[in-house]
């Protein structure tokens, strides 16, 4: 591991530790040293030939529903070899140490919860869910019929996809009203690991920032200094993490 080459301004860590209300926005990045490739990295072997923003669209499921269902199954087997990371344990023991934490991910990959956050906002859903195409009722058990289409829905007959939010898919509508909340009542905002792309997630840290709301951005890219970010740790999050929770909190285990 090389040695850490950010630095974690001081005050910072005074903040952290003061704060009363702390929101996370965690992006791809969170997983990345979990072995999880980013959403737009994960294209290798077979899907390197494919789009991800392509795929993930209700137009594209409808096009050819069994090459959308093999491309998130060999997302979920590469997720579900995965572990958490130290960045994951670290949000963890905030959670544990704040009044109040408010951790939203754009991630489908569940890593979060695995590592034992309790309290997580799924803005884009989860790729371990799978629910009923004809009305998004969430199915538990199907047979795979391996035929050309994806497995059917015992009850229904519909057929079954991932309960993710595709791209022209509008986000949970409690899901995304409480990230809001979160973003504008907090008084300290982080954004995690994410490139800032997709919307409406990327609008939160500016809905932080018009309340005057300290954001830290922690990502090993330059990104450009916007003026909604106050503070720029430019380190990924399994290094950047662990080290500000140490300095907020040094008895922590
Ligand atoms: C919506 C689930 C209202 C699926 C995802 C035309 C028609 C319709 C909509 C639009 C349109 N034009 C624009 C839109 C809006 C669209 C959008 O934002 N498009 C973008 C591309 C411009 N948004 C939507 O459609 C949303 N719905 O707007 O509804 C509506 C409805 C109809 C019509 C109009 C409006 C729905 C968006 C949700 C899409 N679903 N995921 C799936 O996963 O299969 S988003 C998907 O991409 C991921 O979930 C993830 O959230 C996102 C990728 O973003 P990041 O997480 O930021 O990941 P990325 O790889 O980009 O970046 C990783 C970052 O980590 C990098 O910065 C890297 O430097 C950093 N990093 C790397 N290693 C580390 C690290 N950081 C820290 N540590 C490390 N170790």
């Amino acid at each position: 591991m090389t040695a850490a080459s950010f630095v974690i301004p001081p005050e910072l860590v005074t903040l952290l530790r003061e704060a009363q209300h702390v929101a996370i926005l965690t992006g791809a990045g969170t997983s990345a040293e979990s072995g999880v490739p980013t959403f737009r990295e994960a294209q290798t072997g077979l899907w390197a030939q494919y789009d991800p923003q392509q795929l993930a669209t209700p137009e594209a499921f409808q096009r050819n529903p069994r090459l959308v269902w093999e491309w998130y199954t060999w997302r979920r087997e590469l997720v579900n070899k995965a572990q958490p990371n130290p960045g994951h344990v670290a949000l963890v023991t905030m959670e544990q140490r704040l009044p109040l934490f408010t951790l939203i991910t754009q991630n489908v990959d569940g890593m979060h919860q695995r590592a034992g956050s309790q309290r997580v906002i799924e803005l884009h859903g989860n790729i371990n869910r799978t629910k009923r195409w004809n009305d998004g009722a969430i199915v538990e058990h199907w047979h795979e019929t391996g035929a050309s289409s994806t497995p059917r829905c015992p009850e229904t007959g519909s057929m079954l996809r991932p309960d993710v939010v595709w791209f022209g898919e509008t986000l949970p509508e409690a899901a995304l009203a409480a990230a809001i909340e979160a973003a504008q009542m907090c008084d300290l905002f982080f954004s995690i690991g994410t490139s800032g792309v997709v919307q409406p997630a990327a609008s939160l840290p500016m809905m932080a920032q018009r309340q005057e709301t300290p954001v830290v951005v922690i990502n090993p890219d330059v990104l450009p200094l916007t003026s909604a970010t106050l503070y720029r740790i430019q380190g990924t999050s399994g290094q950047v993490l662990p080290a500000l929770v140490q300095a907020a909190w040094p008895d922590a285990v």
